[in-house]
């Protein structure tokens, strides 16, 4: 088994500055496990759209306040610290921080790491 920090993540290239977001990726397609885990900060005061078309995400918010929007339905999904929302229909939406929030995301598959949102809130498939 393993253990990975934080605090040894912070500053290398599995921290990723999305603009909107800072995610620090702390379990990767490398690490085999068949998902990735990280802890994102969501800034306060931003709306980010949002697409994954490849990946299934879940998010459990742990820390602060916002919203997402499914834009399908445009209904709008409160979020605060003890909700975890599952992206199960490979849902477009729209994030909104109210306040910082820090967000422990999973995905399937996993990511790589180097993957950032194209124009449409989308990440490729990476084959390592
Ligand atoms: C909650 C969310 O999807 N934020 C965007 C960044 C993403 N979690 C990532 O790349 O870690």
């Amino acid at each position: 088994m393993k253990t990975v920090k934080l605090e040894d993540i912070i500053g290398t290239d599995q921290e990723i500055d999305g603009g909107n977001w800072v995610s620090r990726r702390l379990l990767l397609a490398k690490d085999g496990m068949g998902y990735s885990v990280h802890d994102t900060i969501i800034k306060a005061g931003t709306e980010t759209h949002i697409w994954y078309q490849n990946h299934l995400e879940a998010v459990y918010c742990i820390e602060g306040e916002g919203e997402v929007v499914t834009l399908k339905d445009n209904k709008v999904h409160e979020i605060k610290a003890g909700t975890i929302y599952a992206l199960d229909e490979h849902d477009e939406h729209l994030l909104r921080g109210k306040t910082d929030m820090r967000m422990v995301c999973v995905f399937n598959p996993p990511i790589t790491g180097r993957e950032v949102h194209d124009e449409n809130g989308v990440y490729p498939v990476i084959k390592e």
